[in-house]
């Protein structure tokens, strides 16, 4: 396999950043850490660079002389319309704008569940499924997986869209059984997506294995990836220990669970 010769990725200093760092490190020749806040330490192929998201300039600077962006930074909750208009909104417009003046980099964006939060616990879905955001985050991640596909049809420019679960080391809650990802799989995805010669702009679900999931990726097999791990091996310790909740409870209605129900968040 053809190493990459730079990888720019970004949200390094963040939950997924900081895993990915050990799980790419091999992926590229030069590995590019970005994040508005510092990373602990640097390691043997890596830069850093500090920058916000939302500033043009910079973000062009980050993206200069790179052939693939593993996208993981900007707000990953809901926040402030400010916050997520900075991150994600100009921020993913800035990386795509950098992305076209440049080398025109394969991208993998770190879309979300929350594209379809509002979608009901007993709902299939697929790539085609129209987006139903669950608050002003999700709305952003749908306004990122559009954008990406415009660059996609007018510059050719290669993303993966992946609607990512709860990718955490295990799953936390029962709600979770349906949308857990393990870093394992999250992390062979991301380098199919880089490694394949013809990628496209797919929308992609990512999830591990579960006997209770609602998302279909059949659409994707081309890539030749399938996840090699499973929620199921908590599923009992969870049920024993999490008492089921109210039917109407937003976990039990909702694919987004708590999202749905949050507010729109004035500071
Ligand atoms: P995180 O919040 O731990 O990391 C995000 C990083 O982005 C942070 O280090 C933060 O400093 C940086 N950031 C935020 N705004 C920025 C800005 N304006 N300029 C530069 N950097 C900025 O989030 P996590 O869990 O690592 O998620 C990474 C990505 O994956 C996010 O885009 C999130 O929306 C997405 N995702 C994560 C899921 C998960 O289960 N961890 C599930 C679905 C999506
Ligand atoms: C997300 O999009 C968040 O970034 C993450 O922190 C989790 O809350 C995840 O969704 C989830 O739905 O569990």
């Amino acid at each position: 396999m053809a190493k990459l010769k730079r990888l720019l990725i970004t949200g390094a200093a963040g939950a997924l950043g900081t895993q990915a760092r050990s799980h790419l490190a091999d992926l590229a020749e030069e590995i590019r850490l970005s994040d508005m806040v510092p990373v602990a330490g640097v390691n043997g192929n890596e830069e850093f660079i500090q920058a916000d998201l939302g500033d043009a300039a910079a973000v062009r600077n980050l993206v200069d002389g790179c052939d693939a962006v593993a996208h993981f930074g900007g707000v990953s909750t809901e926040k402030t319309f400010e916050l997520i208009e900075r991150g994600n909104i100009r921020g993913v417009y800035n990386l795509y704008e950098a992305a076209r003046v440049t080398g025109k980099p394969r991208i993998f964006f770190a879309s979300s569940n929350h594209t379809i939060g509002f979608y009901r616990t007993d709902e299939q879905l697929d790539a085609f499924t129209p987006p139903m955001a669950d608050g002003l985050y999700g709305a952003s991640k749908v306004y990122g997986e559009q954008l990406a596909l415009v660059y996609w049809k007018k510059f050719g420019i290669e993303t993966a869209r992946v609607r990512i679960g709860s990718c955490f080391p295990k799953p936390r809650n029962r709600r979770m059984l349906s949308t857990w990802l393990s870093y394992r799989d999250l992390f062979s995805l991301v380098e199919r997506c880089f490694v394949i010669p013809r990628l496209g702009c797919p929308v992609i679900y990512g999830v591990s294995r579960t006997r209770s999931g609602w998302w279909d990726n059949s659409h994707v097999r081309y890539l030749g990836w399938g996840p090699q791990d499973t929620s199921e091996i908590w599923r009992a310790e969870l049920e024993t220990s999490e008492p089921q909740g109210p039917v109407d409870a937003p976990d039990a209605l909702y694919q987004g669970g708590g999202f749905t129900a949050e507010p729109i968040h004035q500071e």
